[in-house]
């Protein structure tokens, strides 16, 4: 019987396009989702993996600003860098996109259309910052002044760093532009909102009805809604983001969380364009049965479990594009940094201002992907707030993933081209030892599986590091060095048994270090395969030409990479 593939559509957040990026933004978006990507495909799931860069917002044109270039200029310089930097590292989306298209704009300007002919739109007037020497609105995030509750002089345009108070911009006192220094006044302006509370009703349906989230996730997100959602302004008095399709809206762009999420699908439909299949897209994102899976860090759940959801149901009214919804939306928490300062060792809280960072194109500088992404998947924020550490890389590598699998596939595979010439033809028979870590494999497959699928997949490396664990206990209990002379047939028979197991490390090993997997199978052809889905024994095991897969990494390396944030703490 032919086992139906799921459907899969796997996105990770879209980072904005303003900087080079850091291992923070690795473990709360990225790397979980393409561990989780390369473990469907290895499964032989259907799965399309999505992404791109947020071209629009403040944090764009305020970089443009400063360095005196075009908006689209600084996206397309940064896009190319991520780009790269994602490839080094291994994060294999299916396609990397921008959110500055012509394609994306008119998906963009299809939702607000729809969500107009719904019934869904409306217009306000409010008050908004104007700065008269420039001849423009100015973002909240332009503006600058003193705080109307303590006093602080440099408050920003929303909130203030000094006591934490929200408020309006034109409550600031003596309010200026942080471009200029001149003056801003209020002025009315007009603009489209999206009303929320309209779609209430429903998101709180659609909510209750997910029993596999996280229950404080879906407890948090019912009671923003059971608090009462407000109506969202969706465009903005700027220049630079999608044009918005209404007379007298001209001079005005839309708010980028209102087109950021829409990326995704703009981003499938480039994928089924480049393909050379224009509507493929459209099987991911419009037939039942698709799973869709929003990997982010937690500061973006809010909005794509409310707005995100509500654009979906609303553009998919009329039927003609209809809409699946999230199945879920992974969400991560944040990565401190551990900074040693005069020998004492701290967590700090990134600042990329600072260069307090790990960024990790620099980062691959120094190390392969490989150890970077295992030691970053030992470590991701699933549950909690975490502490990026070159010392704790160093162990982790060293013992984990050097000690532990890597030592476990050179014994035996070393031994095998030492005293078998690489060649290991199936046993008569297998030894009752070997039936039982089958058995044991078969288990911590099965928790692995469960594990990668909540989707947790650090939570799954430790099941891999198990399966590790019970082989090398396997192989010393078989003690081949010893049997060799007495009994090499049982020495056989025993390898051919580790072997299969080894195959099956290996297929786990896949999502967290997919280029060792890729060198073990030029001398080790395996079968790469779980031992639940063998067909019947292998006929044999060929080995030919084994290397180590993963260099330790030495004092120095740590020494100096941590000598680096030291710097940047300090400095
Ligand atoms: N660019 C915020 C961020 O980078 C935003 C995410 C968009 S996801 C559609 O954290
Ligand atoms: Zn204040």
């Amino acid at each position: 019987m032919e086992e139906r593939r799921q459907r899969y559509l796997v996105t990770s957040a879209l980072p904005y396009a303003n900087g080079p990026l850091h291992v923070g933004q690795i473990v709360g978006a990225y790397l979980p989702a393409d561990a989780f990507v390369r473990y469907l495909r290895t499964r032989g799931e259907d799965v399309v993996y999505v992404c791109g860069t947020d071209d629009h917002g403040v944090p764009i044109t305020l970089r443009a600003e400063r360095e005196g270039k075009d908006p689209k200029e600084v996206v397309n310089y940064w896009w190319a860098h991520m780009n790269e930097t994602f490839g080094r590292l291994g994060i294999s989306f299916d396609n990397f996109s921008q959110t500055s298209t012509e394609v994306h704009a008119r998906n963009t300007q299809l939702f607000y259309r729809k969500l107009k002919e719904g019934g869904y739109i409306s217009e306000a007037e409010s008050q908004q910052m104007y700065s008269p020497s420039e001849g423009r609105f100015l973002p909240d995030r332009y503006v600058e002044g003193t705080c109307p509750v303590c006093g602080y002089k440099e408050a920003r345009g929303d909130q203030c760093d000094n006591c934490g108070s929200w408020y309006e911009a034109y409550e600031l006192i003596e309010p200026h532009s942080k471009v200029t220094g001149g003056p801003v006044e209020v002025r009315e302006t007009t603009h489209l909102y999206l009303n929320l509370p309209q779609f209430s009703d429903r998101l709180r349906k659609y909510i209750n009805g997910q029993e596999h989230w996280r229950s404080s996730v879906k407890n948090f997100i019912l009671g923003i809604i059971d608090s009462g959602l407000e109506k969202r302004p969706i465009t903005r008095d700027i220049s630079w983001g999608v044009p918005v399709p209404e007379p007298g809206f001209e001079d005005k762009r839309f708010y980028v969380w209102f087109d950021a999420c829409i990326g995704y699908v703009s981003s499938t439909a480039e994928w089924a364009e480049k393909l050379g299949e224009p509507d493929r897209w459209r099987e991911y994102w419009q037939e039942p049965g698709t799973k869709m899976f929003h990997f982010l860090a937690k500061d973006n759940t809010v909005f794509h479990t409310t707005m995100w959801p509500a654009q979906l149901m609303g553009v998919g009214e009329d039927g003609e594009e209809p809409f699946i919804l999230p199945y879920d939306v992974p969400a991560n928490e944040f990565m401190n940094l551990e900074v040693v300062v005069d020998g004492e060792r701290r967590a700090m809280q990134m600042s990329t201002s600072r260069n307090l960072a790990v960024w990790v194109h620099e980062a691959l500088d120094r190390f392969p992907a490989d150890p970077l992404r295992f030691y970053l998947a030992s470590n991701l924020p699933e549950t909690g707030d975490v502490v990026f550490s070159w010392r704790d890389f160093q162990i982790r590598v060293n013992s984990d993933l050097i000690g532990n699998l890597g030592n476990y596939i050179n014994r035996v595979l070393s031994f095998v081209e030492k005293y078998f010439e690489g060649e290991l033809p199936r046993p008569e028979s297998l030894s009752e030892e070997a039936s039982e870590v089958f058995a044991d494999f078969k288990a911590l497959e099965a928790r692995f599986e469960q594990r990668m699928m909540a989707p947790r997949p650090r939570d799954a490396l430790g099941e891999l590091l198990a399966m590790g664990r019970r082989a090398n206990r396997f192989f010393d209990a078989a003690a081949p060095w010893k049997t060799r002379k007495e009994n090499p047939e049982q020495t056989r028979a025993d390898l051919y048994a580790c072997c299969v197991l080894l195959g099956s490390i290996a297929y786990h090993m896949v999502p967290y270090v997919p280029n060792a997997v890729e060198r073990l199978q030029s001398f080790f052809p395996g079968p790469i395969s779980r031992i639940s889905d063998l067909d019947g024994l292998p006929n044999e095991y060929r080995v030919k030409g084994a290397k180590p897969l993963f260099k330790r990494i030495e004092d120095p390396e740590v020494a100096d990479a941590e000598e680096r944030l030291a710097k940047a703490a300090t400095g």
